[in-house]
């Protein structure tokens, strides 16, 4: 009768407190989803990048040796942003040269570690603005009429190498 007894006052109670913590796991699950539902609908692309690169130039400096300056245009005609994320030259004499994204802050170009695409837009690398930079190349490579093999690494579009001739700067 004890036994009985004490089983029964307490479980409606015990029971109550169960389905309300369910409902509340529940809604709380449902919660969870609905938030990656909105941020997967905000973050996913609408389809994919499409890079086209015109008129890339490489303008070799007249002040500084084994420099050239990169110039260029980055069409993305697709619906997915992009990001390019590396450069380096597709040479095997090219060993030491060092190349980087640059970006002018304040009137100061600074190292950057990337250009971020837009979908449906082009970014133009030009003087005073976004660029790239070739450091330490050798002399026979920043001569006018030299074509420099660039490959730029995207982030979603993968590697592109780019024929870029070296110009005199303008
Ligand atoms: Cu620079």
């Amino acid at each position: 009768m004890l036994l009985a007894g004490v089983g029964r006052l307490p479980l409606p109670g015990v029971n109550k407190l169960v389905t309300m913590k369910r409902r509340c796991a529940n809604l709380g699950i449902v919660g969870i989803f609905c938030v990656l539902a909105l941020v997967l609908a905000a973050c996913a692309p609408a389809g994919p990048p499409e890079i086209s690169i015109a008129e890339a130039e490489g303008w070799n400096s007249p002040v500084l040796v084994g420099v050239v300056s990169v110039f260029m245009k980055i069409d993305n005609r697709g619906q997915g942003r992009d990001v390019l994320v590396g450069v380096g030259l597709e040479l095997p004499e090219a060993a030491g040269v060092i190349v980087e994204l640059h970006d002018t802050v304040n009137k100061r170009m600074v190292k950057t570690k990337m250009i971020p695409l837009p979908a449906a837009g082009t970014v133009e690398l030009r003087p005073g603005d976004k660029h790239i930079m070739i450091f330490k190349l050798p002399p026979e490579l920043t001569a006018t009429g030299v074509v420099l093999p660039l490959r730029l690494e995207f982030k979603q579009s993968g590697a592109v190498v780019v024929p870029v001739p070296v110009v005199e700067s303008r």
